[in-house]
């Protein structure tokens, strides 16, 4: 099953995905099984391509839309069996700015990793995220920057988080932004592409972990 499901979500399968889902189900496969052999397996091997520059844009929004059908069937299952997420993130574009596309990307790469994202949208004002991490306990804060003149705006976002003593992660990314500028701005993380950003919020996570162990 696993394999075939992983398989759907690669080539983009929506249908072939749900009706794996639903036969695993019938066949009493439990829910976190499929989610992680299946599902999870499947976008993980799509960002690996899409970091390669093996796949682009187009096929990851085809994976993410397949991966997304085939959720909304497994989520009442997982739900049932308390299947947790492996971190909460919430995510957003800095304030003045409107560009989505990439962003987006990053949070459908999060979801197939197994994230519960919280995505707060476009034009986030620092108080927005600090109001998000708060209410959710979110693990991770994912700020996203598509314009010159936006990036300063994450500073002020991270040192807002920062001064409210919230105990988060920050992670960077977008066109302009570089491994410096996070440095510079005080990020904890920054990814270059959507599929990274997972990779860095995974090793965010695991820190975290073990700072609070
Ligand atoms: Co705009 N725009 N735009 N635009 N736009 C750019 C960014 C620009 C480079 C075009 C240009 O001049 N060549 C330029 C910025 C120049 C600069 O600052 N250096 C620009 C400009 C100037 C503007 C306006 C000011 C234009 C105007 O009105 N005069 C205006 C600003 C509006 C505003 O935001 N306040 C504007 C408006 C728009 C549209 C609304 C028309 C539209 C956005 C639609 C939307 O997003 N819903 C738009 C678009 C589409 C672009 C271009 C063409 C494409 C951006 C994009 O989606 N790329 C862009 C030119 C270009 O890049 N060729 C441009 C695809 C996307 C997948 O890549 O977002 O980089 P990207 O995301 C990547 C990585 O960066 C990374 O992962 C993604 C995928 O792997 N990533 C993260 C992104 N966020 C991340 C967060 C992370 C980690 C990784 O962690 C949290």
């Amino acid at each position: 099953m696993s394999k075939t499901l992983s398989e759907c979500i690669i080539k983009g399968d929506q249908a072939g995905a749900v009706a794996l889902v639903k036969e695993a189900l019938a066949e009493g496969v439990d829910a976190k099984t499929i989610l992680n052999d299946g599902l999870i397996a499947g976008m993980a091997v799509v960002g690996e391509r899409f970091k390669k520059n093996e796949v682009y844009i187009p096929e990851v929004l085809i994976a993410a839309r397949a991966m997304k059908t085939a959720m909304e069937v497994l989520a009442p299952k997982l739900a049932e069996a308390g299947v947790e997420p492996i971190g909460r993130a919430v995510i957003g574009t800095v304030q003045g700015d409107l560009h989505d596309i990439g962003k987006n990307l990053v949070v459908m790469m999060l979801k197939g990793a197994g994230f519960e994202v919280i995505d707060l949208g476009v034009d986030v004002k620092p108080d927005v995220f600090i109001d998000a991490i708060k209410t959710t306990s979110a693990q991770i804060v994912g700020l996203s920057a598509l314009l010159t003149t936006t990036m300063p705006a994450m500073e002020v976002a991270i040192k807002a988080i920062k001064d409210a003593g919230l105990e988060v992660r920050t992670v960077v990314g977008g066109a302009p932004v570089t491994s410096g500028y996070a440095e510079r701005i005080g990020a904890d993380g920054y990814a270059a592409d959507a599929a990274s950003a997972v990779d860095v919020a995974k090793s965010l996570l695991s820190e975290r972990v073990s700072r609070t162990a």
